[in-house]
């Protein structure tokens, strides 16, 4: 065969071969191995942003939980904002995904196009957060965290340290997440019913940090200023917030970890870290890792079958009342 015809053979096998994969590919088929995988599954995700390394870990979790159950996602980032999350959703439904899922920044403002979601036929999971709604039906279940529980578990903490230290009195204060939203509104109620019968206790201020570091660091910077030396704890609602908080305290002479308690929420490697240099006293974990179960009840959804209304995963608390150097990688 002459080198022309050769070359020619050679593109043309490459053309099949391509053609053949990018099929494979949409179809959803480079993993065949999970059993319970569904390649004909179409998934709407609107995820909130990348504001933490928690969103972060989750995004990546359920991007390699859609590959591994052979699910097509459609991903949409909101960039922190609801209005880009409603067109999301909505784009999902002209788009006659199978299942829409989405991680609800704030509580309210949702009825309108779940509605139109629900008038679709398109079952909706909720991830990470919850909404509030006086309708029935809009949704069908809830993945994430029980984050009153991590509250409570975070003011757990700090009473058996208050005992430990001996103290008398307690001025705390609160960084909270962004407003209204299902994590701020449940680690703060959490928290407040776990440290309410305790006398010693006092919240100077809960002021909003919107889960981000700059906001964070602001917010400690504020609350130096208003309340000096006088602040024995802060508790902060996700660790993006406590990193962001630290430097500050430190710029105003303070050792966070030994002059001021700290108390974090999520878990990340960069928190867990700085927990084991003692800059940090207790971390509660929440878990980003939420992909398995949203795709085994995306595809359960799509059969038809019943669900679980409500999945929380297994959480734990690292602190100073453990050997923080066996707290093994968290991966995020
Ligand atoms: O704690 C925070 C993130 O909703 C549980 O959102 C999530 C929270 C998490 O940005 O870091």
């Amino acid at each position: 065969m002459g080198t022309v015809k050769k070359g020619l053979l050679k593109r043309i096998l490459c053309t099949a071969l391509g053609l053949i994969m990018s099929f494979m590919m949409f179809a959803g088929c480079t993993k065949g191995s999970n059993q319970e995988s569904d390649s004909s599954l179409i998934l709407g995700f609107s995820q909130i942003g990348s504001e933490s390394a928690w969103r972060i870990g989750n995004t990546k979790d359920i991007e390699d939980q859609a590959q591994n159950y052979g699910v097509n996602l459609m991903f949409e980032n909101a960039n922190q904002k609801q209005e880009n999350q409603i067109a999301a959703i909505r784009r999902f439904i002209a788009y006659k995904v199978d299942v829409i899922a989405f991680s609800p920044i704030v509580e309210e403002g949702w009825d309108n196009v779940l509605t139109e979601a629900k008038d679709a036929g398109i079952p909706v999971i909720l991830v990470d957060r919850d909404i509030s709604t006086q309708k029935e039906g809009l949704t069908t279940c809830l993945i994430g965290a029980d984050f009153y529980n991590e509250g409570v578990m975070a003011g757990e903490y700090l009473i058996r340290k208050a005992d430990s230290l001996g103290l008398e009195h307690v001025n705390i204060v609160e960084i909270t997440g962004t407003e209204n939203s299902t994590p701020m509104r449940q680690r703060q109620a959490g928290f407040a019913d776990a440290i309410a019968n305790d006398s010693r206790m006092t919240v100077l201020e809960s002021i909003d940090g919107d889960f981000l570091k700059s906001r964070g660091a602001e917010c400690m910077r504020y609350l130096l200023d208003t309340y000096g030396d006088s602040i024995d704890v802060i508790y902060s609602h996700n660790d993006e917030m406590t990193l962001g908080a630290l430097p500050e305290i430190e710029k105003a002479g303070f050792a966070p970890g030994k002059d001021i308690i700290i108390i974090s929420i999520d878990g990340g490697q960069e928190a867990i870290d700085v927990l084991k240099e003692g800059r940090i006293n207790c971390v509660v974990e929440c878990t980003p890792k939420l992909g398995k179960e949203v795709m085994e009840t995306a595809i359960k959804l799509k059969a038809g079958e019943e669900v679980n209304e409500v999945i929380h995963p297994v959480e734990q608390v690292f602190s100073d009342e453990q050997d923080t150097s066996k707290i093994p990688d968290r991966g995020y």
